[in-house]
């Protein structure tokens, strides 16, 4: 697309984004878009429902229910259901006898619902046409954990920050390495209460990049407290400003879906009420001459 286009996402149906443009993973990865948004990709009683799920299980040992009083100050800072490669990366062994622990609990967690993680991944596919959508893998079999489920209580957020096996983390005995990009895939199963200016991510048209890295090196981001809540981001909007990024803030409903690209810098900005936000979250590797797309949590 020509450099002169807005940054504005592509949605809200897949028809509407397919007649727009032919490979929307493509541009995704590209920079060229901030997002690709889905509206109403599961539906919203199922949202509820599979919450509920969640809770009725003991999955989400600690998490508040919607209605319950939450301190201002929550000592935890999020729920994850799920295995995550940024947490057990450093542990390999560990990180996939977690993640065969969580096939398990996925084979039964949604019966009677529409599959979310098998809408999310079929989307990728349309997304990306020609490509193989697969729960990441090592050469040997070994599986990933194949979506997260992050229950994020208010009074927190991510701070701006990108997610990148390749580029930050330098993950390289994991097979997902050998992707170009890493992309991003969000379903929003339970709003946070809406407050006046709320925005589920702010998205940054800001790729990785050596000043980015020495920004993210000192704290220029965020002053943080002791207990790592960011407090002051003022140093970081000062920066996006003088380098006059594009940013979209992407608000979004419950079912709603959206994909962007995790290597740009992006900031779930901290929201206050009494609902914790619940999402289902995946990472995606993308090469654009890679017949497969590999998903991991
Ligand atoms: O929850 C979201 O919308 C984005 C989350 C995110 O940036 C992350 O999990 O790294
Ligand atoms: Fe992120």
């Amino acid at each position: 697309m020509p450099a002169t286009m807005p940054w504005i996402p592509l949605g809200s149906t897949m028809d509407e984004i397919l007649s727009r443009c032919g490979r929307p993973m493509a541009a995704l990865a590209r920079g060229e878009v901030p997002a690709l948004v889905l509206r109403g990709a599961y539906p919203a009683d199922q949202c509820r429902q599979l919450v509920a799920r969640l809770y009725d299980r003991g999955l989400a040992p600690g998490l508040p229910r919607p209605g319950d009083l939450i301190p201002d100050r929550p000592k935890i800072e999020r729920v994850d259901v799920g295995t995550s490669l940024g947490n057990l990366g450093n542990k390999p062994e560990e990180f996939f006898a977690h993640a065969v622990r969580t096939q398990e609990l996925y084979r039964t967690l949604f019966d009677g619902f529409i599959h979310p993680i098998d809408l999310m991944y079929q989307a990728m596919g349309k997304l990306a046409p020609g490509k193989r959508v697969l729960t990441a893998r090592e050469a040997d079999g070994r599986l990933y954990g194949p979506a997260i489920f992050r229950c994020h209580l208010p009074h927190w957020g991510y701070p701006p920050h990108i997610d990148s096996v390749r580029k930050r983390e330098k993950r390289t005995g994991y097979a997902v390495h050998r992707f170009e990009h890493q992309l991003a895939g969000i379903l929003l199963l339970q709003s946070p209460d809406r407050l006046e200016g709320y925005a589920d991510c702010v998205l940054y048209n800001c790729p990785w990049n050596d000043e980015v890295a020495q920004i993210m090196r000192t704290d220029f981001l965020g002053k943080k407290e002791a207990d790592g809540r960011v407090l002051d981001k003022r140093g970081f909007d000062a920066y996006a400003e003088s380098r006059g990024f594009e940013r979209y803030r992407i608000v979004l409903t419950e079912g709603d879906m959206y994909f962007f690209n995790s290597e740009s810098l992006h900031e779930v900005p901290r929201f206050g009420g009494h609902r914790p936000r619940i999402v289902m979250a995946t990472f995606f590797g993308y090469s654009e001459d890679d017949p497969e797309i590999f998903v991991w949590s």
